[in-house]
């Protein structure tokens, strides 16, 4: 009953990663293969392999984690290279940092992978670079990136389902400049994840009075159940404002099944879990599928689209 087929691509269950969890190596993959999520999200990659940062770059805290994990994977042709050989749908997760970059990795896929269909989810919403202005903040840039993007790959027969990675949105005039931007794109974009980690958090450890964190000065993105209203409210706008024409996953602050339902309530499809499964495992996924069965249950809702996006207001 948590089965969704989007894009013609079947999903056992609704439940995946979020990219940047538990996504960063084979080992990593494999687990999430063997584990009961629906899908597998990647880390975001980039073209060279990149170290990130590597001490102090992560921390939990009760009401979720902070990270400036700074872009740790092992280059675009290793996530790329694993298409089709996962048992459930795998979306690769791009870096947006240099368009460039971008047209390169999605040559790769189109070169080497044109008989599999390929979600790509365009992270425009890394939260850990100093130098970069986010895309997914900066909606004239955004829009001539997706500009040339489609042009670049309209020129090339492939089997890509573009999405994007977005930032969270904390004002109505964002959500009418993204809603402008991607107008303008629906057809090329297929599907949204929302939301990336908040940016510029800032956790400090009163007893020795420092930042937990060691780049940048301590400031680093914030995800985790402290954010769930924000990713709600991202999903119900984003659902209300693009209804049938995008698909919508959603992705911040699950930990337990209610979580999930109320994601799906508010108009997702997919449902990515990121701070639990850094602090459970890929075993997660079940607990987290059976409690979400169960709300179901006692609801008297048997599939998913008996409730996905119907959220009530008072
Ligand atoms: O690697 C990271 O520092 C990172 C990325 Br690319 C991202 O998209 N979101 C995040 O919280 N950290």
């Amino acid at each position: 009953m948590l089965f969704q087929n989007l894009f013609n691509i079947d999903f056992n269950n609704c439940l995946l990663n979020a990219s940047g969890c538990c996504c960063s190596n084979l080992s990593d993959l494999t687990d999430l293969d063997n584990s009961e999520s629906g899908g597998i999200v990647s880390k975001t990659c980039s073209i060279d392999c990149l170290e990130g940062n590597t001490a102090h770059q992560y921390f939990n805290t009760n009401l979720g984690a902070i990270n400036s994990m700074g872009l740790p994977n092992l280059g675009h042709k290793f996530y790329i290279d694993k298409i089709g050989s996962f048992s459930k749908p795998y979306i690769v997760s791009v870096a947006a940092n240099y368009l460039y970059d971008s047209f390169e990795i999605l040559d790769y896929i189109t070169d080497n992978h044109n008989d599999n269909v390929v979600m790509v989810e365009i992270n425009v919403s890394c939260p850990v670079f100093e130098c970069h202005q986010q895309l997914g903040y900066d909606f004239n840039k955004l829009n001539s990136f997706l500009f040339i993007l489609s042009i670049y790959l309209k020129k090339k027969p492939n089997n890509i389902i573009i999405g994007l990675k977005l930032p969270p949105y904390l004002y109505p005039t964002q959500f009418n400049m993204l809603k402008n931007v991607v107008d303008k794109h629906i057809g090329f974009i297929r599907f949204l994840t929302t939301i990336n980690s908040g940016g510029n958090g800032l956790v400090i450890d009163y007893k020795t009075e420092t930042t937990v964190i060691k780049p940048n000065n301590g400031l680093c993105g914030i995800g985790g159940q402290c954010v769930k209203p924000i990713a709600l409210a991202n999903i119900w706008q984003l659902y209300r404002l693009f209804g049938d024409q995008i698909v919508i996953i959603g992705c911040g602050g699950i930990s337990n099944g209610i979580d999930a339902f109320e994601h799906i309530l508010c108009g997702a499809s997919l449902c990515q879990v990121g701070n639990t499964l850094n602090k459970e495992g890929g075993v997660c996924f079940e607990r987290i599928i059976r409690e979400l069965k169960n709300v179901m249950r006692e609801k008297g809702y048997y599939h998913i689209s008996d409730f996905q996006g119907k959220l009530k207001t008072l």
